[in-house]
């Protein structure tokens, strides 16, 4: 059980169709504190930086190209467990198997338009943060954070 920050991407499938707020929203009341925020369109060297450990796949062009296709939203979350947590939030890669109440379960019918990522480890989470939010995070104190945690 320790303090973590993770890595969060709203991918451009989820952007275009207006799940922005809904994410943050299931993020927040679930108690995890926002520590960055941004929109990119992100650049294909950074695509294929995040995506390296894919670069054999036979999806991975597919996956480059649509992942530079638009705006994402880049969020840094934090808390106990938070990458765990965001995994949880977020479901199973394949949006018809990923279970009810999850963001992909709710609102995804695709493997590859999943519409969110969330980094799987501490070492993924670290590399990611790094290299989408090179500029740092926001340190600040949460005031409900007593009412989070017991
Ligand atoms: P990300 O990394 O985006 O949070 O997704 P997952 O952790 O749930 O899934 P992943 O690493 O296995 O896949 C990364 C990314 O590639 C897309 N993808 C995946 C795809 O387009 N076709 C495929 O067959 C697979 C396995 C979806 C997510």
């Amino acid at each position: 059980m320790s303090n973590e920050v993770t890595y969060v991407m709203v991918k451009p499938d989820g952007v275009q169709r207006g799940l922005v707020g809904e994410i943050i929203q299931r993020f927040e009341r679930k108690g995890l504190q926002l520590v960055g925020l941004k929109q990119v369109v992100p650049s294909e060297e950074i695509a294929r930086k995040h995506y390296a450990v894919h670069s054999e796949r036979p999806f991975f062009s597919g996956l480059i190209k649509f992942i530079t296709s638009g705006p994402v939203v880049c969020m840094a979350w934090s808390g106990i467990d938070a990458i765990g947590v965001a995994r949880n939030l977020i479901g199973s890669t394949n949006g018809r198997e990923a279970a009810p109440g999850t963001i992909r379960g709710d609102f995804g019918m695709d493997i590859g338009y999943n519409m969110i990522h969330g980094s799987d480890a501490s070492e993924t989470a670290e590399f990611e943060l790094g290299l989408w939010f090179s500029e740092g995070l926001n340190e600040w104190t949460q005031d409900s954070i007593s009412w989070i945690y017991e």
